[in-house]
């Protein structure tokens, strides 16, 4: 035999040479320090050696005051304000549809992102304030869809650890988690924040061995009742730890502290071993939906084309002179009306600040700006 080229999968070398950067969406409680975290991490990053600044986006259209330099800011784009005014809407619906009308061009977003990729290691999303906006609404699906469809992404869940110490608080907020899990069925993470106050290792311990969390459950006052029975509640929560014991196995989890930067490495190594996850677990199935649904898709147009040139068909032959007068003709002008309002995706970094690292625990906003928009009540 001559000498053998090694057997090339040109598509498979080709995928893993591209490089593509990870998105890390940052998801949690109000308070639970998602903002905090993001500046965390992307000063960690930038300061590596050699430095990999990180590529954020703020989703946040309430925030007053971003602890970092976004990249693209849901704020340049719409102004919550005057979505509230102008809609009647409260706090939350006015974020809900801000978030809503910077979805439509997210199209625009993911265009700056992939001209990003081969050049940042990190896409980082901070989400808004009200954890439910962004996992229960139509626009965080589609913006969790697309960035995961584009590039490999998981999902960091922040608790507020030393809210959680009670077992049934702990306990919702798992269970808020595993819906999340469920919902996007992207790699996981769970965060445990603020370690610098309160130590996660209760957490760990809990999810570890549940007959631990269910000694910790049957301690806590109101367990029992005046028999000296377990309560319905705690029967329930008993019988769901089992359940989370199963939701526990498909999870990382690690202690950090956003303040003194406390697990941020341990978090970094999560997140590399998600990148695996993402390419074995997550992405296949992507496709495979994707593909279903274009087949679909596909099968419906060929059906309603079939029926259309039939139908045209039938038309032609019964009235010629007809058919021909109403062809389209090409020099009649386009309607243009059915453009939405103008919304255009701002990308600081190349307008303002190119390539320019601002002290994060500074950083501050267009300084000729005075703006101060009010908190969600
Ligand atoms: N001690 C301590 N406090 C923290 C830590 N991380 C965040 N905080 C504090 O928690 C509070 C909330 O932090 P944010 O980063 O604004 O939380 P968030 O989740 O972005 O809040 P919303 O977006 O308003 O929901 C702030 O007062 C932070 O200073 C931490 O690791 N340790
Ligand atoms: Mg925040």
């Amino acid at each position: 035999m001559g000498p053998s080229t090694p057997p090339s999968t040109p598509q498979a070398s080709a995928s893993t040479e591209k490089k593509k950067p990870i998105a890390i969406i940052a998801i949690g409680m109000a308070g639970a320090g998602k903002s905090t975290f993001v500046q965390r991490i992307s000063s960690y990053l930038h300061s590596q050696d050699p430095p990999s600044p990180p590529y954020i986006l703020n989703l946040d259209p309430a925030v007053t005051h971003v602890p970092f330099e976004a990249n693209i800011d849901i704020r340049d784009t719409v102004n919550y304000a005057e979505v509230m005014k102008q809609y009647n809407l409260g706090p939350n619906g006015g974020i809900l549809t801000a978030l809503n009308l910077f979805t439509t061009k997210f199209d625009q977003v993911l265009g700056l992102v992939e001209k990003r990729a081969e050049t940042v290691d990190y896409v980082i999303l901070d989400t808004p304030g009200q954890i439910e906006i962004f996992t229960w609404s139509a626009s965080g699906a589609i913006i969790t869809d697309a960035i995961a469809s584009s590039i490999p992404t998981v999902v960091a869940y922040i608790i507020d650890t030393p809210r959680t110490t009670a077992p049934a608080t702990f306990m919702s907020n798992m269970l808020y988690a595993c819906s999340i899990l469920y919902k996007t069925k992207l790699p996981f993470i769970l965060v445990f924040n603020k370690t610098d106050v309160q130590p996660h290792s209760f957490a760990l311990e809990w999810m570890e061995d549940f007959e631990l969390f269910q000694a910790a459950l049957a301690s806590h006052a109101g367990s029992t009742d005046a028999e000296g029975e377990p309560t319905y509640m705690n029967s329930l929560m008993n019988s769901m730890s089992l359940v989370l014991d199963e939701f526990y196995k498909n999870l990382k989890a690690v202690g950090v502290s956003s303040m003194t930067g406390d697990g941020i490495k341990e978090f970094f190594e999560a997140v590399q071993g998600s990148r695996m996850e993402y390419e074995n677990e997550y992405l296949p199935d992507l496709l495979r939906a994707r593909a279903a649904r274009e087949k679909t898709l596909n099968d419906a147009k060929a059906d309603s084309m079939g029926r259309l040139m039939k139908d045209l068909e039938i038309d032609r032959a019964k009235n010629p002179a007809g058919a021909l007068a109403d062809r389209w003709d090409p020099n009649e002008e386009e309607d243009a009306d059915d453009e939405g309002p103008e919304i255009n995706i701002v990308d600081r970094s190349e307008e303002r600040w190119p390539g320019q690292y601002v002290d994060v625990t500074r950083a501050r906003r267009h300084d000729e700006e005075e703006i101060n928009w009010p908190r969600p009540g």
